[in-house]
């Protein structure tokens, strides 16, 4: 997903490099120019960028984990967060089942950020007082992953981490 996310933003940043370098090339040349191919230029232009938004987005976000619908078959957990630990309902989780987190906060506002064994982030909800979020994800591989918090939450927000056990049924 990562590295997704850095292919589009460089072809993105691309993009907008050979678009600049058009203005500036456009700009210097001589001659008059004709205001009714320029117009066009432009509209086709505002269009191609807006189909372009409009796929990059339903693409890039179309995998989000936030779809959570509470639903049978589901392993539950829920996750509260306080100054400064972690409360998980569960500490092991079964592979490659639907898994509901209910996000809630006893104190202030914390972020919870869920990473895989080799450390990588695979999705961060926020831990709100009064609010329960919800985020549905299936894990694939067996291991130990870690619980961190995503926003600074106090003097000991660093420390603020758990872990638990995906396993293999
Ligand atoms: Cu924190």
């Amino acid at each position: 997903m990562q590295g997704t996310i850095l292919f589009v933003s460089l072809l993105l940043i691309g993009l907008v490099a050979v678009v600049f370098a058009a203005s500036v090339l456009a700009s210097t040349s001589h001659g008059e120019p004709n205001k009714q191919a320029v117009e066009k230029n432009r509209v086709q232009l505002m269009v191609a960028l807006a189909v372009i938004g409009f796929v990059v987005t339903y693409v890039s976000l179309r995998p989000w984990p936030h779809e959570a619908e509470a639903s049978e078959g589901v392993v539950t957990v829920d996750v509260t967060a306080s100054q400064w630990s972690w409360e998980l309902s569960r500490k092991e989780i079964p592979a490659a089942t639907p898994v509901l987190f209910n996000v809630q906060s006893h104190d202030v506002n914390h972020g919870v950020g869920i990473y895989d064994p080799q450390g990588v982030l695979l999705f961060q909800t926020q831990a709100m007082p009064g609010v329960v979020n919800r985020v549905k994800y299936t894990f694939r591989e067996p291991g130990a992953y870690r619980v961190l918090c995503m926003e600074y939450c106090g003097l000991a927000h660093h420390g603020m981490t758990d872990e638990f056990k995906v396993i293999q049924e």
